[in-house]
């Protein structure tokens, strides 16, 4: 598996080079340069994607045309990044998750219970970790353009409002295509297996999985509140949004448009995380309204999922996953 990603990203990279080379105008003859943007599911990402299109357009003067495909429209996140890297694609959104095999420092972000709070996450993300993370994206034709807010993940299923791990006990969890969510569900006495976030919907509601986990924010964009009958705020891990951008078509922007897309992506990530946090908040109110059984679970329910994590070392499978385990430590420092 992880010679065939590794490969693959060989591959993708090569190619992405040799397509640049003989691949599309940098700015039409007007000036402008058209670029297309894949974008993920939730509202906060959708919101913050319009915001920078429109900011890029307007700080380079109506140079810059961004065409926004959000809510996965393009596909799943991993094939949108794919994309990216050969060129066919200009810029995407993705879970950092989901990429991991691609960038291992990313599996950093997979370690439960590294974030405890958001402006403990996004303090750790803006410190030197988080950028070096970023500009690694490089060594795999990237640019780290962004880190967003995807929000801690919480648990979803249709059987019995879950508070602690006993109660997850041979439950099949659909989870992110990630050693480390694997290992940790597997921890938690669960039966977890992967699968495409587009199956997801259906796979629920046809009973071919018991559970799945995700941010607020992406269980309400997706409706799975309409086909599962309990949220339990487990918050068990915070998985970024990675923006990136191809590098070639990044660096060959003029300094004018590198500026202007720069500033509108900076503007664009403080309204996402902003916006991320309040819509929380809304949908909580909403699904309250709809009757969805919001499980919160107290200080001593919490501790029983960390202490899981702690005596299985989930933590060392992370850093054993990791080009610079390192940067764990350093993370954790801040
Ligand atoms: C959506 C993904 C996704 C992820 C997952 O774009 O697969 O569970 O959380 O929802 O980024």
């Amino acid at each position: 598996m992880k010679k065939i990603a590794l490969l693959l990203v060989v591959a993708l990279v090569i190619c992405g080079t040799a397509m640049a080379g003989g691949g599309r105008d940098q700015a039409g003859a007007d000036g402008t340069v058209r670029l297309r943007f894949g974008n993920v599911t939730p509202d906060s990402a959708v919101f913050a994607g319009e915001e920078f299109v429109r900011l890029a357009h307007e700080y380079s003067g109506g140079t810059l045309i961004i065409e926004h495909f959000p809510r996965n429209q393009l596909g799943n996140d991993l094939p949108m990044v794919e994309n990216t890297i050969v060129g066919d694609l200009d810029i995407s959104v993705s879970s950092t998750s989901s990429i991991a095999e691609l960038y291992r420092d990313l599996y950093l972000f997979d370690a439960p219970f590294l974030f405890l709070d958001h402006q403990q996450a996004f303090r750790r993300m803006d410190g030197s970790v988080g950028q070096r993370i970023l500009s690694g994206m490089e060594s795999i034709g990237l640019k780290g353009l962004a880190l967003w807010e995807n929000g801690f993940r919480n648990f979803t299923n249709n059987r019995v409002p879950v508070r602690v791990p006993g109660d997850v006990q041979g439950f099949v969890v659909r989870t992110m295509d990630n050693e480390v969510h694997l290992a940790a569900w597997r921890a938690f006495g669960a039966n977890p297996t992967p699968m495409a976030f587009g199956e997801l919907f259906t796979a629920l509601q046809q009973g071919t999985v018991d559970a799945q986990e995700n941010p607020l924010g992406i269980i309400d964009a997706n409706n799975f509140q309409s086909v599962q009958r309990h949220v339990s705020l487990t918050q068990h891990v915070y998985t970024p949004f990675i923006v990136v951008m191809n590098l070639r078509r990044y660096n060959a922007l003029s300094p004018a448009h590198r500026s202007a897309l720069d500033r509108a992506m900076a503007e664009a990530t403080r309204l996402q995380r902003e916006e991320s946090i309040r819509l929380e908040g809304v949908i909580l109110e909403k699904f309250a309204r709809e009757n969805i059984n919001v499980v919160h679970l107290t200080a001593a329910e919490k501790e029983a999922w960390q202490r899981i994590v702690i005596e299985n070392q989930i933590l060392d499978r992370v850093k054993a996953r990791m080009a610079n385990p390192g940067l764990a430590d350093e993370m954790m420092r801040y």
